[in-house]
């Protein structure tokens, strides 16, 4: 029987033909080894463990003869090697995740300022009007505080009384805040100079998206407060910082402008695209502001400045329109 089944699935030609002498010999129901293990019970118990170690001997045999038939078909698995399996090939690198480009950015940036000495600090995303605008010279009739220009919540504290908090627009309310300045506030409350600190975090504007406009975006905030700060010192600090992110051969511009924190104003821009388009304000602090945290403005001098981060991610990596960073697509993503 052994010489018998090893003939037959040498005659296989095909792993269907090898198929079906398994079954013949080695099928758990009908196979001829099958049979041979129903005999084993008529048999002497005298010679039942010889017999059980000849059946065991012809057992692997024909197992063998099967497996060697399924190799010289290319069926190799008998054996635990799979012939599709090329072990010099490259492994495929598991999906781990990815850091966010403004993330990136946002690392990048604090390590630069670092070096020049800056500190980072952080304020909440959800302010009260008193840091968003009031301490900041912004005053109640400003159209910088229109409900129609930010982000104003409807928490149970602003709703009290019943009032609809966009209504309201007023001491008491919350808002998701505008601009990073914020930070400077609530660092200047809690400090005495000489102060040299960062914030960059999220800000809020119901701005339509467009390619350079987004309602979420980044800020950084920079705040210096010392004795005899100059309009020459932030020019400086906002160049070097600059031509460290943007590279040496950036073109940049100061324009005057108005800001009621800042006296004077001015406008960053940074050329691109043969365009200027706009990254940032900034300008010395208005002596307004000092008072509204107590210091005294004969004694100190400072300036400030807030920089949009997708602006300067945007220019950096040459990404043309805002609206990809955050379109959540990781073809555009994983490029980072
Ligand atoms: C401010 O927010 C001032 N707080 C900046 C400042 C700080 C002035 C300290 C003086 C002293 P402005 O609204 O211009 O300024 O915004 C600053 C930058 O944020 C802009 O130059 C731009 O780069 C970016 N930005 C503004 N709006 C958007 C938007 N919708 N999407 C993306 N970036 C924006």
């Amino acid at each position: 029987l052994e010489r018998e089944a090893s003939a037959a699935f040498d005659a296989a030609a095909d792993a269907d033909a090898l198929e079906d002498a398994r079954v013949r010999y080695l099928g758990a129901k009908k196979g001829a080894l099958k049979d041979v293990q129903k005999q084993m019970g008529g048999i002497d118990p005298g010679d039942r463990k010889d017999a059980g170690m000849r059946l065991n001997a012809f057992k692997s045999a024909v197992q063998a003869a099967f497996d060697d038939s399924k190799q010289r078909l290319g069926g190799g698995e008998a054996d635990g090697i799979d012939p599709t399996f090329d072990a010099t090939l490259p492994g495929i690198r598991p999906s781990i995740g990815h850091i966010h480009p403004i993330t990136q950015t946002i690392t990048h940036l604090t390590e630069i300022m670092g070096r020049m000495g800056f500190e980072a600090a952080e304020g909440p995303e959800v302010e009260d009007p008193h840091h968003n605008f009031v301490a900041l010279n912004i005053p109640e009739d400003h159209p910088a505080r229109d409900p129609l220009d930010n982000f104003y919540l409807s928490t149970a504290a602003s709703l009290a009384d019943g009032a609809v908090a966009r209504d309201r627009g007023i001491e008491g309310s919350q808002l998701l805040r505008s601009q990073t300045s914020t930070v400077q506030i609530r660092v200047m409350e809690n400090r005495q100079p000489p102060i040299r600190i960062i914030s960059l975090g999220r800000v809020y504007r119901p701005d339509a998206p467009d390619a350079t406009h987004f309602p979420m975006f980044h800020q950084m905030e920079g705040l210096l407060v010392d004795r005899h700060v100059t309009m020459a010192n932030l020019k400086t600090v906002l160049r070097v910082f600059a031509n460290n992110y943007l590279g040496e051969d950036v073109e940049i511009r100061f324009r005057p402008s108005f800001f009621p924190f800042t006296e004077p104003s001015v406008e960053v821009d940074f050329f691109w695209n043969d365009a200027w388009v706009e990254f940032g304000g900034a300008g010395m602090i208005d002596p307004a502001v000092f008072e509204a945290v107590g210091y005294d403005p004969e004694q100190v001098s400072g300036f400030a400045f807030g920089l949009g981060v997708e602006r300067l991610c945007m220019r950096r990596h040459s990404v043309t329109d805002i609206r990809d960073l955050y379109s959540g697509d990781l073809r555009f993503l994983s490029q980072f």
